[in-house]
């Protein structure tokens, strides 16, 4: 473990030897280097653990929500005490920019907030009787073990969106961190369970575990009927794999899949905006967020004035070690990722695409830094259909507002999009029903950095599920329709007679 590494985990008031004592070794994308090693965890591990969650949810279902969305409120305010050490963290480990390692930790924080009023707020409805004297309501009851899986590109903030929720709703979780990121995930333990800690008694132990580990122990999770929700964010092949083996146990899913996203310049576009928005989204994060920016459908009219002015920004982008001031796009977490965008600008090629950009960038060593890519394209070519993790900007000229639409619609994902343009008409046309085929649909901004206080998901390959705002919370309750009959007779529903 580097000096860097132990003090980030010093400042956090735990021990490095907690990072460094295992039998899997973690390595840095920013440099290569070793950062520790984690113990990983075996089936019966796993076991252990899913039964020990079964156990919290026993008591924890029973604690009145708005007390359980204290224990939130703690987490809250030590990630809060903990961000910019957490921040470092998820820099080293997973690459991305001090700044949207703290943009990262501050969505943790806002989902805690939300989540505290939420717990105040799990409402059900109250339903009219046919019968006299019946009242009927609907309740909202606490669903079980939740397991979730998440990926290196967000290793803190996707379980936080789903814990926060989960345990307000009354429900124990078990994470699985990406192979990746195990450090940032075991350093989220131990927040938690100072959180638990300052709560008091009344919190079972087991809350919120973590489970480290490999394919394994995943599926092993996956397959537990036990484990009432499994909430999956990764790629859409990872998902093609949950999926039926939860419904195969009739088990609920949540998946957060790939996305695809692009961004339709319209001819009466206010460039200037526009830009920031482009670039952020394409190669914020180095293109690994599942909301980057991949296609760019551009008005003709509007084409010179836009395209070379993103390429001037390209080359001005700093690439470089994402924990130095004013860097702006990081390393690609491995070299698999380095190779599977090189594949992808030889296909860009192939397919008659003029590629701006792409290899290693200069004079950074020791990660796989990519120089982000711009690929102007003869039409939507096979290989903008699919999603490869890296920043290639795909760029395709229109000239009709309804090829804008189709081209926008015809790729099999369908998580963020978003339309830059003046004119109202295209804006309200791109959210209406024959608009966008996305779970998120922009005007005006980019397609990455939403809010948690939305709903968060997409549909097609992307999976269908929504997490964090809205009514996200949902998802992690089991619904119970209820019909009370006060009077002292008692009839039957749909009129029957049934005289003994
Ligand atoms: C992800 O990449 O898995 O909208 C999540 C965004 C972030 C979340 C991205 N709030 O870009």
């Amino acid at each position: 473990m580097t000096e860097t590494i132990a003090d980030i985990i010093r400042s956090m008031d735990m021990e490095p030897a907690d990072f460094s004592q295992g039998n899997m070794d973690v390595f840095s994308p920013i440099d290569g280097k070793k950062m520790g090693s984690v113990r990983e965890d075996t089936v019966p591990d796993l076991k252990a653990k899913i039964g020990a969650s079964v156990e919290a949810f026993k008591r924890w279902r029973m604690i009145p929500a708005p007390r359980r969305g204290e224990l939130i409120r703690l987490l809250g305010e030590e990630l809060r005490k903990n961000k910019d050490a957490l921040s470092a963290l998820v820099t080293a480990e997973c690459g991305k920019i001090l700044e949207e390692g703290k943009g990262e930790v501050q969505e943790m924080i806002d989902i805690c907030d939300y989540a505290v009023g939420v717990s105040r707020q799990l409402y059900g409805l109250t339903i009219a009787s046919e019968r006299p004297g019946h009242h009927m309501r609907e309740y909202y009851q606490p669903l079980g073990p939740i397991g979730v899986i998440s990926a290196f590109n967000f290793p803190v903030a996707v379980w936080s969106w789903n814990t926060a929720l989960a345990v307000v709703c009354g429900d124990p979780v078990i994470w699985k961190p990406s192979e990746k990121t195990p450090m940032t995930a075991i350093a989220c333990q131990k927040i938690f369970d100072r959180a638990v800690e300052n709560f008091g008694d009344d919190a079972p132990a087991n809350l919120s575990q973590i489970l480290i580990g490999g394919r394994d122990v995943g599926e092993a999770m996956v397959d537990d009927s036990r484990m009432a929700l499994i909430s999956a964010t990764g790629s859409t092949r990872m998902g093609r794999q949950v999926a039926p083996r939860v419904a195969e146990r009739f088990g609920r899913c949540l998946l957060e899949l790939g996305g695809n996203n692009a961004i339709i310049v319209t001819d009466s576009a206010d460039i200037e905006m526009a830009i920031p928005g482009i670039v952020f989204g394409s190669v914020g994060t180095a293109g690994q967020r599942c909301t980057s920016t991949r296609r760019l459908i551009v008005h003709e009219s509007v084409y010179d004035a836009l395209v070379p002015r993103l390429k001037k920004a390209y080359e001005g982008l700093n690439i470089g070690n994402p924990l130095i001031d004013g860097t702006l796009v990081g390393p690609l977490i491995d070299e698999a990722s380095f190779t599977a965008m090189e594949k992808a600008l030889d296909a860009a090629r192939a397919e008659g695409g003029l590629v701006t950009g792409g290899g290693r960038a200069d004079g950074v060593e020791g990660g796989y830094y990519a120089k982000p890519a711009i690929a102007e394209m003869p039409s939507q070519t096979p290989s903008m259909c699919e999603e490869t993790f890296a920043p290639i900007l795909y760029i395709v000229k229109y000239s009709n507002w309804q090829d804008a639409l189709d081209i926008h619609n015809a790729v099999p994902q369908g998580l963020s999009s978003a339309v830059i343009t003046t004119d109202v008409r295209e804006a309200e046309h791109f959210i209406s029903p024959e608009g966008s085929d996305c779970g998120i649909a922009n005007v005006n901004i980019g397609t990455s950095g939403a809010e948690i206080g939305g709903a968060f998901g997409g549909e097609k390959e992307t999976g269908g599920g929504r997490e964090s705002g809205s009514d996200a919370w949902k998802v992690y309750m089991r619904r119970q329709t209820s019909t009370v009959n006060y009077s002292r007779e008692l009839p039957l529903a749909q009129g029957i007679k049934f005289d003994l």
